[in-house]
């Protein structure tokens, strides 16, 4: 399970951590802060190896405790990857970020999982600006099993929001999956407009959004931070997805990530198969950090 965790921290602790002397300590934060975890996180996890190692403590042992603690406070929901789930169906889970960073392949892998586990799904499309991006979720819909909904091009996404879950209730769907059109954090219009799909999910089905996941790309390392924070001023974010992990170096970042905004990482994208979803397990980061290269 941690075998993509190691492939995308590549190395960020140098071999065994026995023995750590001045000059082991400074490779390992120089790796850490190289594969993305945040300078302060970074100096912590080093300054608390040091002192283990002092202590005749196992350094590694600690280095793992730190970061577990990173993570710990994070409630689980009861759903796939911890997301929460409604009291009452359907549950409606809301996916935003920038353009082109997995948003909707992540949709067609998740609604592939959700129908495997043997829930009623119906995929929205509100992203009405791309060509072709409703028939590409369309796609991803069909070869999962699941519903799904549009509305024309160019038309209100809120409202197409609106039809889906009106649509997942008909149905008697236990999730609905709403995609969105991909949009620059900075665009002001765009993310304006993507406050009123919220407003409107938020409007006809109570607790719903149950989920807003920022799906991140996780190639660009810490401008994912920028990202986050600029999404969760229009957006109650909360839950993030990394996608393309298996095309980086940086799966560190999921430690800055949890430091720096508070919000956890929920599923992590691992390549373009329908497959390639896996939820985020701390256990198993920990093991790709600790895992000998
Ligand atoms: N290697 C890899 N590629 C991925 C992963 N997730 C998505 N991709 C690829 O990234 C590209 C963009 O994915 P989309 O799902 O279309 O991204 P999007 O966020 O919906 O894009 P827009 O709707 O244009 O904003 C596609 O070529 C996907 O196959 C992943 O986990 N790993
Ligand atoms: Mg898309």
């Amino acid at each position: 399970m941690g075998g993509f965790w190691a492939r995308a921290l590549r190395r960020a602790v140098p071999g065994s951590l026995r023995g750590v002397d001045a000059e082991s300590l400074e490779e390992l934060e120089e790796r850490l802060i190289r594969a993305d975890f945040g300078v302060d996180a970074s100096t912590r996890f080093v300054e608390a190896v040091e002192r283990a190692a002092r202590r005749g403590d196992d350094p590694a042992e600690r280095l793992a405790a730190e970061i577990r603690a990173v993570f710990a406070a994070d409630a689980p929901g009861p759903g796939f990857g911890a997301l929460a789930v409604a009291d009452t169906p359907p549950t409606a889970y809301l996916f935003v970020g920038v353009n082109g960073t997995g948003k909707t392949t992540t949709i067609g892998k998740l609604a592939h999982r959700l129908v495997r586990d043997g829930r009623r799904v119906t995929v929205a499309a509100a992203d009405t600006y791309r060509a072709g991006a409703a028939e590409q979720l369309a796609r991803w819909a069909d070869r999962a099993g699941a519903d799904f909904v549009r509305g024309q091009a160019g038309a209100d996404p809120a409202a197409v929001a609106f039809d889906a879950l009106g649509a997942a209730r008909a149905r008697r769907a236990d999730v609905v999956l709403i995609d969105t059109a991909g949009r620059l954090h900075t665009h002001k219009g765009l993310m304006d407009e993507l406050a009123k799909i919220d407003r409107v999910i938020r409007k006809c089905h109570d607790g719903a959004p149950h989920e807003t996941l920022l799906v991140l790309d996780a190639t660009v390392g810490q401008n994912g931070l920028v990202q986050a924070r600029e999404f969760s001023r229009h957006v109650a974010v909360t839950g993030i997805v990394l996608a393309k992990l298996d095309s980086t170096a940086r799966g560190g970042v999921v430690v800055a990530l949890r430091e720096q905004l508070g919000i956890p990482v929920r599923l992590v994208g691992v390549g373009e198969g329908v497959g390639d979803l896996q939820p985020f397990d701390a256990r198993d980061f920990v093991q790709g950090v600790l895992a000998a290269p």
